[in-house]
């Protein structure tokens, strides 16, 4: 099936994995499972039957709508597989060397770092990662039984780690705020964005084989092997809930209490609502309404950030049309990152020592200049914006040297000594194949 939205765009959505390019449920609740592939041709196998559960995007009102299986495969996986040489090399490069091996450009450093990872992560041991996602858990478990079925008693594939993630009614990660909110329009893909203001962007930006941004189209050798499909980074990032309260309990002020200390770090206040629709009071009406709580831009109501700060987590990782070093929208991602763990209960200051966070994921066909870009040129540096070495307050690699600005008048904060409250547990790197890249992997003969 085709779908054409303009005469020039077609994106060929029954090739597509639906997980690309369809927005996951809420609530929402999901598996991930790494399976390590012991002889290539039982991964062909393997591969083959997989085909049996994933599903396109071509049907969104089909009965799998809102449950489905995606597939995809690291570059251990592919070259474990038998891929030659000469077409793993059409790759991008970022993916070729695997994240662990990009650690000190990601800001992935001391406890971050990938000798501090979560087995099996960053290892070159997962080679094919299964993910099952469902509205409810009772749903998950029948894909999850679908997608186990795939490999279960297969010589020479192991299971070898499993996270179960969620996303609550009120989409609310970890630290309190609503996720899930910020979400690109493509070109072609019949799926609109959520930013009215922001225009759609072209294909290429998200899927291999059509012209991007810049006028490019990527294609692998052979062609089959790419087109159609895209690249996935997961990355298991660990929140410190408990040190992000004290921090705003610590460093709140009467100007600036806890919660709109929260927003002008986050640059929305955890309802969700936009602190460039409602600076001075929360919204959390606005907060809910999908229609209105990402329609804005900065650069004509805020240049300096008066109400957005320039150095908050949602203006650095977008800064839409605000005036920054390069062009934005060369640097768009789709995410589809959902929560892991237990909520700590409300009020808690202490940590109760478990594990929660984040199972970030990216999606997109440029790693290098969208994921990896953002990462270490706008989380994790602030010299596009004129802030210098400042990070991201919310999830930058901060140490006791690292600040914040609130720009304000008369005089802007400053606060100082920003703790690290995210801390990277591992991830990898995937290439997510179109459904006939997968068929012809299967049939692969080495
Ligand atoms: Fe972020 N959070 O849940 O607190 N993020 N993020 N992110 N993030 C966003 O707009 C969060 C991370 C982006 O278009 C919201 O959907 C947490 C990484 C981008 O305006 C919230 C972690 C990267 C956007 C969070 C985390 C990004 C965005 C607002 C880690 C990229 C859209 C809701 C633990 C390298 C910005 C929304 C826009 C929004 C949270 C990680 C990128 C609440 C906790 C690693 C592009």
């Amino acid at each position: 099936m085709r779908v054409a939205e303009k005469a020039d765009i077609a994106l060929e959505l029954d090739d597509i994995q639906s997980g690309v390019l369809r927005p996951r449920p809420t609530p929402y609740a999901s598996t991930y499972i790494a399976l390590r592939i012991d002889d290539a041709r039982a991964g062909r196998e393997l591969l083959g039957r997989v085909l049996k559960v994933v599903t396109s995007a071509a049907n969104p009102t089909s009965p799998l709508a809102d449950t489905w299986a995606s597939v995809a495969l690291t570059y251990p996986g592919l070259k474990t597989l038998g891929v030659p040489q000469q077409y793993l090399d059409s790759f991008a490069w970022e993916f070729r060397q695997g994240m662990a091996a990009r650690a000190a450009d990601l800001g992935d450093t001391g406890e971050s770092a990938p000798e501090n990872w979560e087995e099996p992560l960053g290892k070159s041991d997962i080679h094919v990662v299964l993910v099952a996602v469902s509205p409810d858990k009772q749903r998950l478990e029948e894909v999850v039984a679908r997608a186990r079925s795939v490999y279960e008693g297969m010589q020479g594939i192991k299971a070898i780690w499993r996270q179960d993630c969620h996303a609550l009614p009120t989409d609310k990660e970890p630290f309190g705020f609503r996720d899930g909110i910020s979400h690109p329009a493509i070109e072609g893909s019949g799926i609109p964005g959520t930013n009215p203001k922001e225009l759609p962007f072209k294909a290429g930006e998200f899927v291999i084989g059509y012209p991007d941004e810049m006028g490019s189209i990527q294609k692998t050798e052979p062609e089959i092997l790419g087109r159609n499909g895209t690249y996935v980074i997961f990355r298991k990032l660990h929140q410190r809930v408990a040190d992000f309260r004290k921090f705003l309990k610590e460093n709140s002020t009467n100007v600036e209490g806890e919660e709109l200390l929260a927003a002008k770090m986050m640059g929305r206040w955890r309802s969700g609502a936009p602190l460039a629709l409602c600076p001075l009071h929360d919204n959390p009406e606005l907060g809910a309404d999908p229609k209105r709580n990402n329609n804005f831009l900065y650069e004509a109501d805020d240049a300096v950030g008066l109400h957005t700060p320039g150095g908050s987590h949602i203006r650095r990782t977008n800064p839409r049309d605000a005036s920054i070093a390069g062009v934005a929208r060369i640097h768009r991602m789709i995410r589809r990152g959902t929560a892991y763990g237990t909520m700590l209960p409300e009020g808690t200051l202490e940590d109760d020592g478990a594990d929660r966070g984040l199972m970030f994921a990216f999606v997109g066909a440029h790693p290098g200049r969208q994921f990896e870009f953002v990462q270490s040129q706008w989380v994790n540096d602030g010299v596009f914006f004129g802030a210098g070495a400042d990070k991201d307050p919310i999830i930058g690699s901060n140490d006791s040297e690292s600040s914040f600005t609130v720009p304000r008048k008369p005089v802007r904060r400053r606060l100082q000594g920003l703790p690290r409250f995210v801390v990277t547990r591992g991830g990898e790197y995937c290439f997510i194949p179109g459904l006939k890249a997968l068929r012809w992997l299967a049939d692969f003969e080495t």
